[in-house]
């Protein structure tokens, strides 16, 4: 991957504009700063390697050096949608078009609320939006993903909370090219972005949701939990759960980590 076969397989797509890196820390730093600056809508920062990737709450995330694709897409929305309950569904989107470019390759992916893919039950691609605010303006959204394409970006076991694997370990043969993968996720986020505001995006994603019907535990933030059956959306992407009490619990989007109870 270098900027020209990106540019090349980038050619047909209404993009804003590109920054390629060989090496990055960070491309949602960089996306962070550009979206301060001038950055239009849907330009984007990709790296072959980052060195200081994060996940939520400055976990790390590994990007490996050609084996990975991290990329931050920066969106300026338009005022309708420019409040923080757009924030949530854009994790969605963003997740749906990830999952919808696994479907093609024959894949089976779930969405593990609010920001992980899931293939076979292992994280492969992670999701980390933030935000560019003037005043009580809502000026740009930072979509940042980070997919597992080649085996050699999987982290080794010991680092990671939650089981990982990559497009490679799954598909059982050689993966498409990076640059193929992310034509297939830009192209599925340019069409779902039309439908950000609806239902049709929420049914689609509560499709795609892992653990539907089963027992989970959501741990949001310190010591609170909640256990019981998840059961779906609500219409701003909220997670719904019943509890032990037959009582409908809603997990607000922030930093809940979901997990089966075995
Ligand atoms: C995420 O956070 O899953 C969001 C990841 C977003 C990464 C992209 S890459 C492009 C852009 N630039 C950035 O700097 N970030 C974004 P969270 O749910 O907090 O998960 C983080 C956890 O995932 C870590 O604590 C590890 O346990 C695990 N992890 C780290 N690297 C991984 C990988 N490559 N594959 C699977 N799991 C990983």
């Amino acid at each position: 991957m270098n900027e020209n076969s990106l540019k090349k397989a980038l050619s047909t797509i209404n993009l804003g504009a590109l920054r390629y890196f060989d090496s990055i820390g960070s491309t949602n730093d960089e996306a962070l700063a550009w979206a301060a600056d001038d950055a239009k809508d849907l330009s984007i920062v990709i790296a072959d390697e980052q060195t200081e990737g994060r996940g939520r709450l400055n976990r790390k995330w590994f990007t490996p050096k050609g084996s990975a694709l991290a990329f931050s897409l920066i969106l300026r929305p338009s005022a309708r949608f420019a409040q923080r309950a757009h924030l949530s569904r854009t994790v969605g989107l963003a997740a749906l078009s990830v999952a919808d470019s696994c479907l093609k390759y024959g894949l089976a992916p779930r969405i593990k609320w609010p920001n992980d893919i899931l293939l076979n039950g292992k994280k492969t691609a992670g999701i980390l939006v933030e935000t560019v605010w003037s005043g009580a303006d809502m000026d740009a959204i930072v979509v940042g993903m980070g997919v597992n394409i080649n085996k050699t970006s999987v982290p080794p076991a010991d680092v990671l909370q939650f089981p990982a694997t990559s497009i490679e370990d799954e598909l059982g043969r050689q993966p498409p090219e990076r640059e193929e993968f992310l034509t297939d996720i830009l192209n599925a986020f340019i069409s779902w972005r039309e439908h950000i505001g609806t239902e049709k995006l929420i049914n689609a994603w509560e499709e795609m949701l892992a653990f539907r019907g089963e027992q989970v535990q959501a741990q949001t933030g310190g010591e609170t939990s909640v256990i019981g059956e998840l059961l779906g959306l609500e219409s701003d992407g909220s997670l719904r759960i019943r509890n032990a009490e037959d009582k409908s619990v809603i997990i607000r989007f922030g930093d809940v980590s979901l997990r089966p109870t075995a």
